[in-house]
C-alpha cells in the first residue's frame, strides 16, 4: 500500500488542477488499497478556487519538489496529469517513480521502470479523459465531480471553440452539463468571468499560464493569457514587454512567445522576445512591436506550438 501523489503542470491552469484533483478521487473511489492525494505545482488559478470551493472540496497543496528517497526507501510514486514533459514537472521528478499519466498533450521525454497507467488521448481537456474514465470504470460522477470535470473541460476547450475541441469532448460537456442542469457554454463563460478580466498584472499575464518548449536544443517559452477583453490587456503593451522580457532573463530561456487570446473576439495578438526566429517561421508572422492578431487562434497547443515545431524539424 502506498500512498501515491497526482498532480498537473507547474503554473497550473483550471484542467492541470481539476484533472489532478479529479483523477486522484476517481483513484481512491475504486479502493485499490493504496491512497491518491492530488497537489498542484503553483498558485490555484481564480476560478479553480471558486469552484471548489462552491462544491466544498479541499484545496490541493503544494508541492514544491521531490526529494531523492533514503537509503533503501522506494521512491515516490506519482501520476501526472495534463501534462508529461519533464520541464514542465516537478522539481526532482527523477526522484520519483511514474506509474500514470492521464494526459491530451504531445509526449515528449518520459521513461518509466514498469508496465505505466497511460491514457493519452487527442481531446480538448484532460479533464474529457478522466470523465471517460469514470465512464469506464462503471463510476457515475457526483455533481461536484461532474462540475469540476465540465469547468476545466471548458477553459480548456475555450467553451468548446478551440480547434482541440472534438466530439467526445462535446459529447461529454453535453452529458456533464445535464446532469447539472445547465449549458455548457453558458456555464463556461460563467467559469471564465469569474476570473475577473481586469485583475491581472503584466507579470501575471507572462508568468500564469506558460509553457517551456525544448526545440532544436533552445528554450521557447510559450505563454498565453486568455481574457474576455483582449483590448483592456492590450493597454498596458509596454509594460507586458517588459514583463516579457524580465520572465525570459530570469529563467534563461532563448525566446518567449505570448498570446494574448481574446475567448470572444476569438483569436489571439502574438508578442515575441529573445530569439523567436522558428516561432516566427512556424507562425508565418513577423515580430512586430504592437504585436500581430492572428484571428482564430484558441489554442496554443494545435495552432502556435505544433507549427512552430514542425518549423525546426
Ligand atoms: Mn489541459
Amino acid at each position: 500500500m502506498s500512498n501515491i501523489l497526482v498532480f498537473g503542470h507547474q503554473n497550473p491552469d483550471n484542467d492541470a488542477i481539476m484533472s489532478a484533483v479529479m483523477f486522484a478521487q476517481l483513484k481512491n473511489q475504486l479502493n485499490d488499497g493504496n491512497t491518491y492525494e492530488a497537489r498542484r505545482l503553483g498558485p490555484l488559478p481564480k476560478e479553480t478556487q471558486i469552484v471548489l470551493d462552491k462544491w466544498g472540496i479541499e484545496h490541493p497543496a503544494l508541492l514544491e519538489k521531490i526529494d531523492a528517497p533514503a537509503e533503501g526507501e522506494p521512491k515516490q510514486q506519482i501520476i501526472l496529469t495534463d501534462h508529461n514533459e519533464s520541464g514542465q514537472s516537478v522539481a526532482g521528478r527523477e526522484n520519483a517513480e511514474i506509474i500514470g499519466l492521464v494526459d491530451h498533450h504531445r509526449v515528449g521525454d518520459i521513461e518509466t521502470s514498469q508496465p505505466p497507467f497511460f491514457v493519452v488521448l487527442p481531446w480538448g481537456s484532460s479533464c474529457t479523459v478522466i470523465a471517460y474514465l469514470f465512464q469506464a470504470y462503471g463510476i457515475e460522477p457526483t455533481d461536484a465531480q461532474a462540475a469540476c470535470l465540465l469547468a476545466a473541460m471548458m477553459t480548456d476547450t475555450v467553451m468548446l471553440k478551440s480547434p482541440t475541441t472534438t466530439e467526445i469532448d462535446r459529447g461529454f460537456a453535453a452529458k456533464l452539463g445535464e446532469q447539472l442542469g445547465v449549458d455548457p457554454v453558458e456555464y463556461g463563460k460563467q467559469v471564465f468571468k469569474s476570473r475577473g478580466a481586469g485583475d491581472f498584472t503584466p507579470e501575471q499575464m507572462v508568468a500564469r499560464d506558460i509553457k517551456c518548449f525544448n526545440i532544436d536544443g533552445k528554450d521557447l517559452y510559450i505563454g498565453q493569457y486568455e481574457t474576455v477583453d483582449g483590448a483592456a490587456a492590450l493597454e498596458q503593451l509596454d509594460a507586458i514587454r517588459a514583463a516579457m522580457e524580465a520572465y525570459r532573463t530570469e529563467k534563461g530561456g532563448d525566446g518567449l512567445v505570448l498570446l494574448i487570446t481574446d475567448i470572444l473576439e476569438e483569436g489571439s495578438t502574438v508578442l515575441m522576445c529573445g530569439d523567436t526566429a522558428v516561432a516566427q517561421k512556424g507562425l508565418g508572422i513577423e515580430d512586430k512591436p504592437e504585436g500581430v492578431w492572428m484571428p482564430g487562434v484558441l489554442s496554443r497547443k494545435k495552432q502556435v506550438a505544433a507549427p512552430i515545431i514542425a518549423a525546426a524539424e
